[in-house]
């Protein structure tokens, strides 16, 4: 397990990992809520083509970096992993989470390089998963009744363009509807609920996995990525869902 930590405006961590299956945690020792992409440099491509993009369009990621996932959504104090392959080559590690004026925190510093060794000698294998979310142009699908407990989730995308995972803790009486409508950049608290992690942006036909704990209530999943060619969040085209977790009838209390 690979630990980075993330702050107002930065992550510290590691600058080097090796290749294949890798579990990457962020603990979030900031006041707003960060995550942490991993994005792939396509030859010729470095991080201060990453920042000048950003500050020319700053609400929007070049089209031209690979999206491998990442840790989604991590509310202040708390901390989330997931699961993902890695290619070797360059990377940025990057928040791209708004600040209460649009702009991703990533333009505020939060851009670090990564560099991704060949594969090391030991070989890595992908995790046992207990459920699949499934990411499509524009929906999630995820069979029910959802367990309950710190589930390994595999979330691929069969879609055809890139997706993500936002996992919402609901509050009491609130829907996934209610956290869009009071949701705002920049504002840590939601009275609709919280974020307990999450993907992020995955490229089609990429396979990640994500720890959940997924405790009796309802949750949201939301998909914030924008059409590439529309600019319009997927959100608005159907991509969220609510899911109800509750502890199965007839089974007697564990200890
Ligand atoms: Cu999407």
């Amino acid at each position: 397990m690979t630990s980075f930590t993330s702050e107002e405006y930065a992550f510290a961590g590691t600058g080097q990992m090796e290749a294949g299956w890798q579990t990457v945690r962020l603990i979030n020792r900031g006041r707003d809520v960060h995550q942490m992409q991993f994005l792939g440099l396509p030859p010729g491509k470095t991080v201060e083509d990453v920042n000048q993009a950003l500050a020319r369009r700053p609400g929007y990621l070049p089209q031209w970096l690979k999206r491998f996932g990442g840790v989604n959504s991590v509310a202040s104090g708390n901390e989330a992993s997931v699961v993902i392959y890695l290619d070797p080559g360059e990377y940025v590690l990057l928040c791209g989470i708004p600040d209460a004026t649009g702009r991703p925190h990533a333009a505020h510093g939060m851009v670090r390089p990564l560099h991704v060794s060949e594969l090391g000698s030991r070989v890595s294998a992908a995790p046992e998963s207990d459920r699949t979310v499934r990411l499509r142009d524009f929906s999630f699908s995820w069979e029910e009744p959802v367990q309950v407990g710190d589930l390994i989730v595999q979330v691929s995308n069969e879609g055809t363009q890139a997706h993500e995972l936002i996992v919402i803790r609901l509050a009491e009486g609130a829907s996934t509807q209610d956290f869009l409508t009071s949701y705002r950049p920049g504002s840590a608290q939601n009275p609709a609920g919280a974020e307990i992690g999450g993907m992020t942006g995955i490229d089609p036909g990429r396979k990640t996995y994500v720890h959940i704990d997924m405790q009796p209530g309802r949750y949201g999943l939301i998909c914030f990525l924008a059409d590439p060619v529309t600019r319009t969040p997927h959100f608005a085209y159907g991509m969220w869902m609510d899911l109800k977790v509750q502890l199965r009838p007839g089974l007697p209390d564990g200890p």
